[in-house]
């Protein structure tokens, strides 16, 4: 049996800091459009994709600052995209900064959400790793400030059923962490879609800062070996506003093989037919979980390592 998903990742060049949301959209809009000719039923766009990356810089105007986020969803600008994909029939993830006014306090999130061909959001999903700082750090030419302009977020890992498989979402720095596919894992996940922003030098130790397009296709090969998933890895990339970000958008499929990967740092869009029962070549054999997983042992490695203290 096979159950084919051809997914399509539509890498971004930069957003500069001016461009208007119409304009990015009218972006989007072209990769859709592009995806849907090439058969796609999923379109797969990056993190943060309505604006340029803001948490490179100290922003302490608030009304600057809010100028970054959705406050609906879909909103006046993003409506285009729900008619287009419900026009062509096609289904897309897409990321966004969202602020939501609850009992009179602003909560922010970086956020997406998984759309379907009949322009229904299925999924919401918020960042949880959110990497950086709360303050700027001194020297620095561009600032990480994730953790000032966002909160982590509050909705898990949600796996849910779309697109004829089960279908899981992260964000950026989420894919350098095991536990994200290994919660979506444990819920028979078999896409896993991400966007990310990934700037060069941002560990600033110029040993690691030369991996990075190394370790940005690790994590996700790794994640999507050992969860038996396919993973789709759109970037943002390119020269944005003098702070260059690493493309290399990429479609893994579940034995950690990589089937297409962009070959730009601009708008390009990649594609693949993704058989989702693939990952059951791995889920019935060497990640059988049920078979082979000891999470009743783990806990007693964790503490003869000192990892906790010994109950007493
Ligand atoms: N956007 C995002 O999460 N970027 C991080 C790099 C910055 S770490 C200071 C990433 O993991 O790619």
């Amino acid at each position: 049996m096979m159950r084919k998903l051809i997914t399509a990742a539509a890498q971004m060049g930069p957003i500069a800091k001016l461009e208007t949301r119409a304009d990015t959209v009218g972006r989007l809009l072209e990769m859709m459009r592009e995806a849907k000719g090439r058969g796609c039923e999923l379109v797969v766009f990056t993190e943060l994709a309505l604006t340029t990356f803001f948490p490179r810089w100290m922003i302490e105007d608030e009304a600057e600052l809010d100028s970054y986020y959705e406050t609906e969803m879909p909103s006046a600008a993003t409506q285009p995209l729900f008619d287009e994909a419900k026009k062509l029939g096609i289904g897309f993830y897409l990321g966004y900064a969202e602020l939501r006014v609850e009992n009179g306090v602003k909560r922010r999130f970086n956020t997406s959400i998984l759309v379907n061909q009949k322009a229904q959001i299925i999924s919401t999903y918020r960042k949880v790793h959110l990497p950086g700082h709360s303050e700027p750090q001194p020297g620095r030419d561009f600032q990480h400030l994730e953790k000032r302009y966002f909160e982590p977020g509050d909705l898990g890992f949600p796996v849910v059923k779309g697109f004829g498989g089960n279908m899981g979402m992260a964000i950026c720095n989420d894919r350098r962490w095991p536990e994200t596919y290994r919660v979506m894992g444990l819920q028979d996940v078999e896409m896993v879609m991400l966007g990310y922003n990934t700037p060069f030098g941002h560990v600033g130790e110029q040993a690691m800062d030369s991996l990075t397009l190394f370790h940005n296709h690790l994590s996700m090969q790794a994640g999507a070996y050992q969860n038996a998933t396919w993973v789709v890895g759109t970037a943002k990339c390119g020269n944005e506003e003098g702070s260059k970000m690493g493309g290399q958008s990429v479609i893994i499929a579940p034995s950690g093989e990589i089937v297409a990967q962009a070959v730009t740092v601009e708008d390009e869009v990649i594609t693949a037919a993704c058989d989702l029962d693939l990952g059951k070549r791995y889920k019935e054999t060497v990640f059988d979980f049920a078979a082979h997983r000891r999470p009743e042992h783990y806990g007693l490695i964790v503490e003869r390592t000192g990892a906790i203290p010994p109950k007493s």
